[in-house]
């Protein structure tokens, strides 16, 4: 660690007022340029414990910056990890408030469910598959707290890697049921296709981004627990939305899901 416990937790009450607030910042790193990984990951930590504290439950976890298109977009060269609370979660067909948020982005995603623990290190995709109770489309919104979406991996990792919302549904299925390589999908914005791809856009299966989750908690003595809900990863680069917006994820064999913004 590189930095105090006391910068640590006023990092986590900066960014949690940011969320809180709908109030974006310069990127962290900008003030604290020798913030590790560890410290990063403390920040992150802090966050919870804030919404732990006032009443969130953790439902499971993400990894992001899963694909080369959104390594691409955002100009980062690894995946990052985070957590998914309750309140995140917006049903079917929900809307969206957009005065919630900053400047929200959607990404068409592959969502697991867990029927057994996963812990890592030394999971591959085959142990993620046998852990899997069933997989589903899922749409996150994320909503970075830095200003333009501008961050580097530290920084985004202390911001609970921009998560904000997320929906899940359409159609559920066991893991062998599906191919989640080339299993097909398509975003589309108010009618119009506006990003699509496969799910080996995702680190070559999505489920790889699973045993790298797995891996990474592992080391940090964590794991996934039996009935988590994983977000695997945007197959596509994330898509900006606005009031008024209608979002629509077609996946392959899986139904649609979709998600308004007012
Ligand atoms: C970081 C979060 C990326 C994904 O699925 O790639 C993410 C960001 O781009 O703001 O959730
Ligand atoms: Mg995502």
């Amino acid at each position: 660690m590189a930095l105090s416990n006391d910068i640590i937790q006023q990092l986590a009450d900066h960014l949690y007022a940011c969320e809180a607030n709908a109030r974006d910042t310069p990127k962290i790193t900008d003030d604290h340029p020798d913030m590790d990984w560890d410290d990063a990951y403390a920040v992150q930590d802090g966050i919870l414990a804030r919404k732990l504290k006032n009443g969130a439950r953790v439902v499971g976890y993400k990894a992001g910056l899963t694909s080369h298109a959104k390594m691409q977009q955002m100009g980062v060269d690894s995946p990052v990890f985070g957590f998914l609370v309750d309140s995140g979660s917006v049903p079917e067909g929900g809307t969206v408030k957009v005065s919630e948020l900053i400047h929200p982005k959607v990404e068409p995603e592959i969502a697991f469910v867990m029927k057994r623990a996963l812990k890592g290190p030394g999971c591959n995709i085959a142990d993620v598959l046998a852990a899997t109770d069933f997989v589903m489309p899922g749409i996150e919104v994320i909503d970075s707290r830095y200003r333009d979406f501008k961050f580097d991996l530290k920084s985004v990792v202390a911001d609970n890697t921009s998560a904000a919302r997320y929906v899940v549904g359409a159609r559920a299925l066991r893991p062998e049921a599906v191919d989640m390589r080339t299993v097909g999908i398509v975003l589309e914005k108010n009618g119009q296709v506006v990003a699509l791809g496969a799910g080996a856009a995702v680190l070559g299966h999505p489920a790889a981004a699973m045993a790298m989750l797995a891996n990474h908690l592992g080391k940090r003595g964590q794991e996934i627990p039996a009935g988590a809900l994983i977000l695997s990863g945007g197959i596509t680069e994330a898509v900006a939305v606005q009031a008024g917006d209608n979002v629509c994820l077609r996946v392959q064999g899986m139904g649609s899901l979709s998600l308004r913004f007012a």
